[in-house]
């Protein structure tokens, strides 16, 4: 008998502590990139409960893995392989708590699907603007937890700044209740900022007040062919001057991302694709308070500017909501269709929008040279300056193969050049176990320095997700 098992079967019920059977769920990670071993699942049903369990293992000395949707990218949210460690699960945690039309926001459960809380805001009058693929299986406290970004930044930021109050379980097993909803506090440190984005390494998140928006009454998609990405840099360009804050998406693809789409999801069917005058595409979204006639008039003004000034080579607008899912579809399937592509090494790197086209011509040229053949599914947020710039090992070439020869020189090579243009090594994604050891080169050891005092302040047992972020 386990005295810690024990603990907490009485805490939360011995049905929700897992310890048998197939637990891959919470074991393994979204890309396949970990297998850990749990010593158990715990799935807490409330606040109170999740408090207990932090108390209990605190006691025992028990490390703890906070997960949520475990759609990490970064191998965040699955356990270590000794078998010690304790998955916190909170799926059970999935209410929307209230909904406060006056202060426009919504509380809600860390454990709540990201899906559900956009359903429950639009049944309410209001959108949720968070948005990203996974959002049918992520949860609210890892879209904290990591501080998400996703398809709507450019126009309403990430999860940081979509988020006015956090209740949070300390590593002493304490709850902080930060729900206030207010949009104006300067009554000290911002605790808040603290834990979003902290990975599951100082707290656990249980539930937040998030910011509630008014519903556009239109949204349209257009799908662009452009020359090159310095055309995508232009073209954002005039979308901002032409849109403005009607402008809600602007995503970037490779042809190649695309190719992988079309391999592997033929059913879809991609503009343009294969086109040699095409080497990107872009989507585009604009949002409207006004007319549908008002938001295609600009759009359409938009299209005709690009095409005369060589921004663009082609475009199509959906003519329907369910055109504009489609071309949506097909974007967010490419982490998908790269998955099933086989086993990759993914860069989730932020640069200066400036100077992304350099940075790729550079980097491109860097990677051919080193690994000829080497396949790039370069793809993302270009309004945010967010790039996925994966690498995927040379056509017919074993995945696994290329991991183990290559990974360390490829990160190394990127990394090198993203620190040369001024970037970011994690844009939306974090650090988890994949970056940890990289953090050291590409952080000042000011911010590291700092970042582990924090962490020894509210963690100086080290329970909460040890491993990841920054090291002991
Ligand atoms: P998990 O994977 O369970 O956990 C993520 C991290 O947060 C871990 O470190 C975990 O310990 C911690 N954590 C989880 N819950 C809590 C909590 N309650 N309190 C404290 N810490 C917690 N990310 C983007 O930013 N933009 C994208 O566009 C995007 N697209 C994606 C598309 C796909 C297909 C997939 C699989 C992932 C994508 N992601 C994206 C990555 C991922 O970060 C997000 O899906 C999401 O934010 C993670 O939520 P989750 O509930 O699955 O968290
Ligand atoms: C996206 O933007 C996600 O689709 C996943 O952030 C990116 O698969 C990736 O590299
Ligand atoms: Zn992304």
């Amino acid at each position: 008998m386990n005295p810690l098992l024990d603990a907490l079967r009485r805490i939360v019920g011995a049905n929700h502590v897992l310890t048998d059977g197939d637990l891959s769920a919470y074991e393994q990670d979204w890309r396949k990139r970990a297998r850990g071993k749990a010593l158990a699942v715990v799935r807490p049903g409330n606040t109170s409960e999740v408090a207990a369990v932090v108390k209990a293992c605190a006691q025992a000395g028990a490390s703890i893995v906070p997960q949520g949707g475990n759609t990490s990218m970064v191998v965040g949210a699955v356990p270590d392989a000794s078998g010690t460690q304790l998955v916190l699960s909170l799926q059970r945690m999935n209410t929307v708590r209230a909904v406060d039309a006056a202060n426009l926001t919504v509380t809600a459960d860390a454990g709540c699907v990201l899906q559900n809380l956009q359903e429950a805001a639009d049944r309410a009058g209001y959108l949720f603007p968070l948005s990203l693929a996974a959002e049918g299986s992520c949860t609210i406290g890892g879209n904290l937890g990591t501080n998400a970004g996703g398809t709507q930044v450019v126009r309403y930021g990430n999860a940081r700044d979509l988020c006015l109050g956090l209740e949070v379980v300390t590593a002493q097993g304490e709850v902080w209740d930060g729900l206030s909803g207010l949009r104006k506090d300067n009554t000290g440190y911002d605790l808040r900022d603290l834990f979003i984005g902290s990975e599951g390494t100082l707290g656990i998140i249980t539930a937040a007040t998030l910011k509630l928006y008014p519903r556009p009454t239109v949204r349209l998609t257009a799908w662009a062919a452009l020359p090159s990405l310095d055309a995508a840099v232009a073209l954002l360009g005039l979308a901002h001057t032409h849109l403005g804050a009607g402008l809600t998406g602007f995503e970037v693809m490779g042809q190649f991302a695309l190719s992988l789409v079309g391999r592997h999801m033929p059913q879809l069917r991609v503009p343009f694709l294969g086109n040699p005058a095409a080497p990107y595409c872009v989507l585009i979204e604009n949002s409207d308070h006004e007319s549908e006639a008002h938001a295609r008039a600009q759009f359409e003004r938009l299209l005709e500017l690009a095409l005369a000034q060589g921004c663009a080579s082609d475009a199509v607008v959906a003519e329907s909501l369910a055109q504009a899912r489609q071309l949506w579809h097909i974007r967010e399937s490419i982490p998908l269709a790269q998955a099933e592509e086989g086993l990759n090494i993914k860069h989730d790197i932020s640069i200066p929008v400036s100077r992304i086209p350099a940075f790729c011509a550079t980097t491109d040229a860097l990677l051919q040279r080193e690994i000829p053949g080497v396949r790039l599914v370069n793809f993302g947020h270009l309004g945010d300056g967010n790039l996925h710039y994966n690498v995927q090992a040379p056509e017919g070439g074993d995945a696994a193969a290329f991991l183990r020869d290559r990974e360390a020189q490829v990160n190394t090579l990127v990394f090198d050049s993203v620190l040369a243009f001024g970037g970011s090594i994690s844009a939306e994604h974090g650090i988890g176990s994949l970056k940890v050891d990289k953090l050291p080169h590409y952080k000042s050891p000011v911010a590291l320095g700092l970042m582990r005092a924090i962490k020894q302040a509210l963690d100086p047992q080290g329970i909460l997700n040890p491993g990841r972020v920054v090291r002991g």
